[in-house]
């Protein structure tokens, strides 16, 4: 079908077969995808570039922790074989070079509307397609709509007092600016410790007069081990490309996250393993570096709590070996969470940066930050002066982006509403009352623990699928039954409530933003149990799915 533009000088009008919403490693995916399938599609990003993460995520330090032969797209085999990284685990300007690279290449760029942003989308029941609406007035119809906002796209910004009052600068990681920040002779505050202010942390140390690290809850932290690319292993990775997609696309996290000359899926339970075999696995892991303890670790570490705090205690362990003083590295111990139930770390140097004269951590769970001031920040009673402040608060994971577009089903449902106790969705793929709305990445996928980008390559194929099924069968409208979203739900928080990840107060449980609704937003039971959950209903003629 050919996109149909009318321009009426008040909107934008136009019809088309698809809309996608985010222009990231989904939504570029899901263009080429479904475009070459003939469908008329059109992307649209309120960023004024593609890549998404690795488009707002500039700050200091940002890079995968996954190894970048790993975390890429796995559909062209020749994209494979021309694109060379250059780090183990790559660093965003390369992450973002090669998303721009897979837009020029399959000329998608030509299908994407950016620095636009969806505000609504509503469902036409006479019509069967949806309305939807941008910021810079566009006014599209089309039969389908893809979410592909990304589960780490909506910032968290806590609502600080007096934060409006400060007078010096303030950043969020999720939103830094293109210009480089000048931290030199500066007062700087990161407030956080996840992933993102452990990475910053360092960097920012060798510039800053001086930096004070705003800890509430010390998280667990491995080395990442990052290191040019030896060429030697790209040569023999690309000349076994095959073989490690087979491998990873065989493996519960999509990501092997060890060398693949080890990287066997480790399949025996803890208490099948003798004390040398935990050990063993356990050094081979942190040597190897990166997320192989959390990606590649044994099947039942998330639902044993004796074999998880027995890892929990060698990765303190080895952690007091890297803090110069003792008294530091006491609130510095992970011991608030079951290991791995909140986003495993991976670091380069921020234990290290502590024993800096320049640095210093305040811990906020003892002293909590109370308000901000003119000239700093209040916390635990007293005030602390600072030139810069860093929000490294994280995100509103998973729906906050999507429940950010003003989105309504049959009967003009908001989302919102339909998932006012959380989110419900039918294998992670559609939501019940909501014809033609798809996710990619979204709530109820296994994408937090599971390669985000394989992950969207196979959900766009289920949707592929499923629109040439429509076709066949002459039906313009696919949407769950309230039954198989019902089921899905139970079995979701089922399989959450048999592991230790409700323990954390973690984003993954939906718990990091004050007064959104508890709930486990991923499926745990791994991407293969996903992946033939989603074929077993493609295959049944898509059970659980109505047509119209
Ligand atoms: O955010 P986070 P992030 N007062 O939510 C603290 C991915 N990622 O941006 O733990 C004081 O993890 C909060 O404290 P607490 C990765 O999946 C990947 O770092 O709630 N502190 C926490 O320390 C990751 O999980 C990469 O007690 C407050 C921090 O802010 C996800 O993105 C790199 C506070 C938020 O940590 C998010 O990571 C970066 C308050 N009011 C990110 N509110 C890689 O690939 C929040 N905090 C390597």
């Amino acid at each position: 079908m050919v996109e149909n533009t009318e321009n009426d000088g008040v909107h934008k009008r136009s019809t088309t077969d698809v809309v996608i919403v985010g222009a990231g490693a989904a939504g570029l995916y899901a263009l080429y995808r479904l475009r070459k399938e003939g469908y008329a599609c059109r992307v649209f990003d309120s960023a004024d570039g593609v890549g998404g993460t690795w488009h707002w995520n500039r700050y200091p330090g940002c890079r995968v922790d996954v190894e970048s032969v790993e975390y890429n797209y796995m559909f062209d085999p020749e994209l494979d074989q021309e694109w060379e990284w250059s780090e183990r685990y790559a660093a965003q300007p390369e992450l973002l070079s090669y998303f721009n690279h897979v837009a020029d290449r399959f000329d998608l760029r030509q299908d994407i509307t950016l620095e636009t942003r969806v505000e609504s989308a509503v469902f036409d029941e006479e019509s069967s397609s949806w309305d939807i609406r941008t910021d810079r007035g566009h006014a599209v119809r089309s039969r389908f709509l893809i979410m592909a906002t990304g589960f780490l796209s909506a910032p968290s910004k806590p609502a600080f007092e007096g934060l409006e009052d400060f007078a010096g600068e303030v950043y969020h990681s999720g939103t830094w600016p293109r210009e480089e920040v000048d931290f030199n002779g500066k007062r700087v505050a990161i407030i956080g410790t996840g992933s993102t202010a452990v990475q910053m942390t360092p960097i920012i140390a060798e510039q800053a007069a001086h930096l004070t690290v705003f800890q509430r809850t010390a998280p667990y932290i491995i080395p990442l081990r990052n290191c040019p690319m030896p060429a030697e292993y790209l040569d023999r990775v690309k000349a076994n490309y095959d073989k490690w997609r087979a491998a990873q696309r065989q493996h519960p996290t999509g990501a092997l996250a060890l060398n693949f000359d080890i990287g066997a899926v480790e399949t025996r339970l803890w208490n099948e393993l003798t004390l040398e075999e935990r050990e063993a696995g356990f050094n081979v892991r942190w040597e190897n570096g990166g997320l192989a303890l959390l990606l590649n670790t044994w099947p039942d570490l998330f639902v044993n709590p004796v074999a998880n705090e027995t890892v929990a205690e060698w990765v303190r362990e080895k952690t007091r070996e890297r803090i110069h003083d003792p008294e530091l590295a006491e609130v510095m111990m992970p011991r608030d969470f079951p290991f791995g139930t909140k986003r495993l770390i991976a670091d380069s140097g921020y234990y290290e940066a502590f024993a800096r004269d320049n640095v210093e951590l305040l811990d906020a769970k003892a002293n909590p930050i109370e308000r901000f001031s003119k000239r700093g920040l209040i916390a635990g009673g007293q005030e602390y002066e600072f030139d810069v402040v860093i929000l490294a608060t994280g995100f509103d994971a998973v729906t906050g982006a999507m429940l950010r577009v003003d989105i309504r089903g049959r009967r003009g449902l908001p989302v919102a509403e339909h998932w006012s106790t959380g989110p419900r969705t039918a294998l992670g793929l559609m939501t019940a009352g909501f014809p033609n709305l798809f996710f990619l990445d979204g709530p109820g996928s296994p994408a937090p623990l599971y390669h985000p980008i394989l992950l969207s390559e196979l959900q766009t194929e289920w949707i592929t699928n499923a629109f040439a099924h429509m076709r066949d069968r002459g039906a313009s409208t696919i949407e769950p039954t309230d039954t198989l979203e019902h089921e899905y739900s139970e079995h979701l928080d089922e399989i959450a409530n048999a592991t230790l990840f409700p323990r954390a107060n973690s984003w993954y449980m939906s718990a990091n933003i004050p007064g959104k609704p508890r709930k486990c937003l991923m499926y745990l039971a791994g991407g293969l149990e996903y992946r033939r959950r989603i074929n077993e209903a493609a295959a049944k003629c898509y059970s659980g799915f109505l047509f119209s």
